[in-house]
């Protein structure tokens, strides 16, 4: 008897593995191909060659951009994080460093990824959201900053770290000092186990200025975040469901979430911009199979970009404005845009400017 109740476990548990293996392979894009095409001539900014995973772009139309996450232990030494300044008002300018200054962090230690500038309405100050993403196990965080656009740089304000915010990915602020943050997997050194089974692990916390408390949770492989303009919505990107999560915000004061509504993107859609119309910019990796993160390979994986327009119920209607097959770009995460011109960053090399002529 023991041993049927073994056998059949056994089997159970080998058809959910199945079921699993074969999702991830579906969402990775095993079985799709790539046409290329871009919405007007592009070309890649120089100075940029060790990943550009997160773009905003200020009203001015100055984009600030996240460079140097560590993806393998031997790159903590080595690769060096920096943020970065792009002019789209001057775009032969090269990409300046911005100078980050405060005692209270080690600027030495910074490996960003996701990102968020807070534009106050009346004074025009700028703080500065970024995620610092060492490897496990060491502490990740979110760091704040306050811009100065004329000096470009960035004086550290405050280290948020909290149990809440174990595994950030993606920032959005929706004031000077409270923000949304997600986080990707839950199990640190044990990560790719939950990605290849595409476990729904990931969850977002909000932070009200003082603590951070869990407001979302059941993502698979929750990443980026972003608001619509109007503040009422959050968006949240599922890069192991290929989903785009919609919440709308409680008015509870405590930032909680209410899903109202996944949408399915079919492709694993990395961080979120939204644009002075309240359109969508999602960085994908449409062929994530060929993205290799884990051998240290920096220059791998494909580049998509979408651009999503809902309507008043939450429908989407989706424009794929570039598509490469690694050949101009390799593994796009972000797509920001100003006037008549984009920047499309990657997780761990270059980034592009293109034009935006048709798409
Ligand atoms: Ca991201």
């Amino acid at each position: 008897m023991a041993s049927f109740i073994f056998k059949a476990a056994l089997f159970v548990v080998s058809v959910v593995l199945l079921q699993r293996l074969m999702r991830f392979a579906i969402i990775m894009g095993v079985h799709r191909h790539m046409f290329n095409h871009t919405p007007g001539p592009c070309r890649t900014i120089p100075g940029i060659d060790v990943g550009s995973e997160d773009i905003t772009t200020l009203s001015n139309g100055v984009a600030i951009i996240t460079s140097g996450v560590a993806i393998i232990e031997a790159e903590m030494d080595t690769i060096q994080g920096r943020i970065f300044s792009f002019d789209f008002n001057q775009p032969d300018k090269a990409v300046k460093e911005v100078k980050i200054t405060g005692s209270s962090f080690n600027k030495t230690a910074l490996k960003p990824v996701g990102m968020s500038a807070w534009e106050d309405p009346q004074t025009g100050k700028v703080s500065l959201f970024v995620v610092n993403k060492p490897l496990p196990p060491r502490t990740q965080s979110v760091e704040l900053f306050d811009y100065d656009h004329k000096s470009n740089t960035l004086r550290h304000k405050k280290t948020v770290i909290s149990d809440a915010i174990f595994s950030p990915n993606d920032v959005i602020a929706v004031s000077a000092d409270t923000f949304y943050v997600t986080n990707d997997m839950r199990f640190g050194r044990l990560g790719p186990l939950e990605v290849v089974l595409t476990l729904p692990t990931g969850t977002v916390a909000y932070y009200d200025g003082s603590e951070a408390v869990q407001v979302a949770s059941g993502l698979s492989g929750a990443n980026g975040i972003s608001k619509s303009q109007d503040g009422r919505y959050i968006y949240v990107s599922g890069l192991l469901d290929a989903q785009l999560n919609v919440f709308e915000r409680g008015k509870d004061g405590r930032g909680s979430l209410l899903l109202r509504k996944k949408i399915d993107v079919h492709t694993s859609v990395d961080n979120i911009n939204v644009d002075k119309a309240g359109d969508l910019w999602l960085g994908c990796h449409y062929l994530g199979y060929t993205l290799d993160l884990l051998t240290g390979n920096r220059w791998t994986g494909t580049a998509q970009v979408l651009r999503m327009r809902l309507d008043a119920d939450l429908n989407p209607d989706v424009r794929e404005v570039l598509a490469d097959d690694g050949k101009l770009l390799k593994g796009s995460s972000v797509a920001s845009v100003y006037g008549n011109k984009m920047l499309v960053g990657t997780i761990t090399n270059q980034m592009i400017l293109c034009d935006l002529i048709a798409f």
